[in-house]
């Protein structure tokens, strides 16, 4: 008998879905006699495997607000999305009800989908918003007025903020794009800066980090919402999952064939992409480097490699390039000594569980704030010079992070977090604690 009945919403693109989905299955072995029905649309919900789901879990399908077949960009997808979410939302929560033969006590959703406040509301149930990205971000846009008023006036250029506790080691041209630069109308920008005001009508927050990682932020969120769950890294609050990782194309074994701490692992995360000659720049950086890689790259954008690129590589062994890796577990092989990244908020989670130091190229949204943080002021990376790849950049920082004392640091440091974060999950760890307490809240027990 289903005691609580919780609707779990997603919002359906790049990573966003999977890390709320972790966090939903930590939720529901947790509490085995209430009922969660995780809401996202159908392509969304496809990417999870059967083996995923615990008896307690149900997906339901909401639309994508898609109502002619042709292909989309994905900036569009998301307006579409966006533009008809209330009404699907209101359609799948009655679904979910339907299908348990019980009423939603609690929603909780990515905080991106923050229009799901307002459908709680008229639920008349509490809503409990969770930023999957960084919780630095989520800080630097509830801060956006008075950072646009400070830094709009004065030339801030490469300063540090000051006037901001948990930024002061940041500098203006680490804020995200749209925030004070940029166009303010990209539909990420919206998403963000809406977020940022609707989030304090709550008085409930749920981040994807761990306590004490990020100085002063704590207190911050405490101060501002009176529940506040850091219960992350989502993906680690599952330790029962036993199926073994999906390798379709044999990068563990591959890995396997390496010494320890020899390897640079390189990916950009899911949407974020080079144009030809930054991805050839990156490619010729590689090579004259000498350092193996493992590249994932997706399948399209392998064709504007230099040519001759992937079978030289193939030939040497030097470099292996797929459309797909199980990264969590690529970044927990003892091979790999670099990881290349944008700086996705999950990638930094779990570079820190590997304990590898990052080469920084960030592109949007909260992945400027998350590069200074792993550089400056965690000190386990190296940024790109330029902002971008460059031959040169790409081999002077894996000289720095292979051969140099600098690098020695940056691993000792790297290790540092992850014990952190190791503990933080642990059974009566911080994250493990402020889990069961957020239970409370979203089951009633
Ligand atoms: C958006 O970021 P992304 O989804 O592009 O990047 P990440 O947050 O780093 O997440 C990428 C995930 O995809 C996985 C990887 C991460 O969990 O393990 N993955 C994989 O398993 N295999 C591969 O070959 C490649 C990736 C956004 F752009 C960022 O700014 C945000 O920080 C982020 C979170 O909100 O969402």
């Amino acid at each position: 008998m289903t005691q609580s009945h919780v609707a779990i919403v997603a919002f359906p693109f790049s990573s966003h879905a999977g890390s709320l989905f972790s966090l939903a299955r930590a939720m529901a072995a947790l509490s085995p006699s209430s009922h969660f029905s995780f809401l996202s649309t159908k392509r969304s919900l496809s990417s999870f495997n059967s083996q995923q789901l615990l008896q307690n879990i149900s997906l339901v399908p909401i639309s994508d607000g898609i109502t002619t077949p042709q292909a989309r960009h994905h900036i569009e997808a998301i307006e579409l999305f966006l533009k008809s979410f209330k009404e699907s939302l209101r359609e799948g929560l009655k679904a979910a009800e339907l299908a348990q033969d019980c009423k939603v006590r609690c929603i909780v959703s990515d905080a991106f989908v923050w229009l799901t406040g307002d459908v709680a509301d008229e639920m008349a149930v509490n809503w409990v918003p969770v930023r999957t990205g960084s919780p630095l971000d989520l800080y630097a846009r509830l801060n956006a007025d008075l950072i646009k008023e400070i830094v709009a006036v004065r030339s801030y250029g490469d300063n540090l903020l000051s006037f901001l506790p948990c930024l002061s080691n940041h500098r203006a041209t680490d804020l995200p794009y749209g925030l004070n630069t940029g166009d303010p109308n990209f539909v990420y920008h919206l998403i963000c800066d809406q977020m940022a005001r609707k989030l304090p009508e709550s008085d409930i927050l749920v981040t994807n980090t761990i306590q004490g990682l990020e100085c002063n932020l704590d207190s911050y969120f405490k101060q501002n919402f009176t529940n506040y769950f850091p219960v992350g890294p989502f993906h680690l609050l599952n330790p029962s999952q036993k199926e073994p990782p999906t390798d379709s194309y044999g990068c563990l074994s591959w890995l396997d064939r390496h010494e320890p701490a020899t390897v640079a692992y390189v990916s950009l995360g899911t949407i974020a992409f080079l144009c030809p000659s930054e991805l050839t720049s990156l490619a010729n950086g590689l090579e004259a480097s000498g350092v193996p890689f493992l590249w994932s790259l997706k399948e399209e954008t392998q064709s504007h490699l230099p040519s001759g690129f992937i079978d030289r590589m193939n030939e040497t062994g030097k470099g292996k390039i797929v459309p797909w890796t199980p990264q969590t577990s690529v970044l927990k092989h003892s091979a790999v000594g670099a990881f290349v990244s944008h700086c996705g908020w999950n990638s930094v989670l779990e570079s820190i569980v590997g304990g590898v130091p990052l080469v920084c190229r960030p592109f949007f949204g909260d992945q400027t704030i998350n590069t200074r943080l792993v550089s400056y002021v965690w000190k386990v990376g190296v940024a790109m010079d330029a902002g971008v790849f460059t031959e040169e950049t790409v081999v002077r920082a894996f000289d720095v992070i292979f051969k140099r004392d600098e690098g020695k640091k940056m691993k000792s440091k790297m290790n540092e977090l992850k014990d952190m974060v190791i503990a933080a999950v642990e059974e009566n760890g911080s994250s493990k604690e402020n889990l069961k307490r957020l239970m409370k809240i979203v089951c009633g027990s």
